[in-house]
């Protein structure tokens, strides 16, 4: 036993050198939102890193130090390139020559609304064929309790390397918010849960070197379900002011009064709010890997999945009001001219996936509506197998449509002019809430 221990801590010595002194060469497979800004924290804390991506397009562009992630400034990533500090490649052989590879490929959902781990498997089977003694492996993809150990540990182990010993692994949850200025990949606290202690020591010793505070837990699966609690959090919680959205319909109260009121409650209480539905490739994805592997053990989750199904009846919810309004004013929904105020998944940002917004547009068009849509950060949207141009928000453009809804309430609007203009408004986002009019329907 003794002489395991001294091979585990002979190639971990190793390793924790070549951290400390920053020799250690740092990898990063998977240069998107969450590993670009991660692979330039770690260059600018002083390692030599590769980046790792199958987008030659991607490659190309981080080594002319042009950044296609709003985190990661080209005039920062620029710097680290030039000094040859960051690089970037599609060559998966590049990994042999790592001392620690991070993992931060995407984890969608199937079809079928079960995990999709094929990328987390191939960047997996890559790290295998390349592993050495003495690596570290940590996997930062959001997934389901186990992953780490009952997916990615098998098969880091075909190298006929063993965990602990000759390599080691951890789990660590990436918590990147795209766009967040005030938190970042540097300062936000990042859990660790290692494969032995041993491993979570080694990637704790890693982290601390570019993240401001390291939160070690017990095991990979206690830091995959830490990651999937917060994001269930959200999407429970924003079920419930969308539930209560349905409710205050049916009283006649204005949902958006009561939330406002019950958040000056000091303790206790913290404000979601309703909307047309769950956008994003996190708070729609997240509890359905939760409540899969659930599932798998003979657990129904069904507070989770009530919370997900309620969150998927809003773009209806949304329709249905538009619906009602325009035939207050005579109107069917088919044959009116509908504009969509804002597509992007929320606010101030140009992403789409998953965008609720698509959903009520396409439910619109479906019911004979002629649909057309206005976001200064999407400029083309595909909606069936049309290609839309975002229209130019001019008073001309308000008044000659029959309804506008509000979708996504983006700071570059102009609200005032969309009410002084418009002959009728549904609000699906309070965006409004400064504005009065009985032209002004309100979820
Ligand atoms: N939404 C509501 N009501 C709310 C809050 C959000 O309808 O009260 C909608 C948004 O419009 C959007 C979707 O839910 O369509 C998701 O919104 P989000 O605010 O959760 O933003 P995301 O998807 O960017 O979530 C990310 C997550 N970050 C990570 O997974 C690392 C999440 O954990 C963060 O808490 C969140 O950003 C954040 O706080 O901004």
């Amino acid at each position: 036993m003794r002489e395991e221990q001294e091979a585990e801590s002979a190639f971990g010595k190793e390793l924790q050198r070549k951290i400390l002194d920053r020799s250690a060469h740092l990898g990063v497979i998977g240069l998107g939102y969450v590993g670009l800004p991660l692979a330039v924290e770690m260059a600018r804390a002083g390692f030599q890193v590769t980046g790792i991506d199958i987008d030659k397009e991607k490659v190309a562009s981080i080594n002319a130090g042009i950044s296609y992630v709003l985190d990661a400034p080209s005039d920062v990533l620029r710097d680290f390139v030039s000094k040859g500090k960051l690089r970037a490649t599609h060559a998966l052989g590049a990994i042999k020559d790592l001392d620690s590879v991070s993992i931060c490929v995407p984890t969608p959902l199937r079809k079928t609304k079960d995990p999709d781990l094929s990328y987390v498997v191939a960047a997996a089977e890559a790290v295998s064929n390349n592993l050495q003694p003495g690596r570290l492996v940590v996997l930062e993809s959001t997934t389901y309790p186990g992953t780490t150990q009952e997916v990615v540990l098998p098969i880091l182990e075909k190298s006929g390397l063993q965990v602990g010993r000759d390599f080691f692994l951890a789990y660590s949850p990436e918590r990147v918010d795209p766009g967040n200025h005030t938190y970042t990949t540097r300062n936000i606290p990042k859990v660790i849960g290692g494969a032995t202690p041993y491993c979570g020591k080694l990637a704790a010793l890693l982290y601390q070197h570019f993240v401001g505070r390291v939160v070690p837990v017990s095991s990979p699966k206690t830091a995959e379900m830490v990651k999937l609690l917060e994001n269930t959090f959200r999407s429970v919680n924003i079920a419930l002011a969308n539930e209560m959205a349905l409710m205050c319909n049916t009283f006649g109260i204005n949902v958006w009064e009561v939330i406002e009121a019950a958040q000056t409650k000091p303790f206790g209480f913290m404000p979601f709010y309703p909307g047309p539905g769950l956008g994003g490739h996190c708070i729609p994805v997240d509890p359905h890997y939760l409540t899969w592997k659930a599932k798998m053990n003979g657990f129904d989750p069904r507070f989770i999945e009530l919370a997900a199904q309620i969150n998927a009846e809003m773009p209806t919810f949304v329709v249905g009001r538009i619906a009602e309004a325009l035939n207050e004013r005579q109107k069917s929904l088919k044959g009116s001219k509908i504009l969509g105020l804002g597509v992007a998944y929320k606010p101030n940002v140009n992403d789409m996936r998953e965008s609720p917004a698509l959903e009520v547009l396409q439910k619109l068009s479906e019911k004979g509506a002629i649909v057309s849509y206005s976001d200064p950060y999407v400029p083309t949207l595909e909606l069936g197998n049309r290609l839309l141009r975002s229209a130019e928000l001019t008073p001309t453009t308000l008044q000659s449509m029959d309804c506008i809804v509000i979708l996504t309430n983006h700071s570059a609007f102009d609200y005032t002019m969309t009410v002084t203009h418009s002959p009728l408004v549904v609000d699906s986002r309070n965006a409004l809430k400064d504005h009065s009019g009985s032209h002004i329907i309100r979820l």
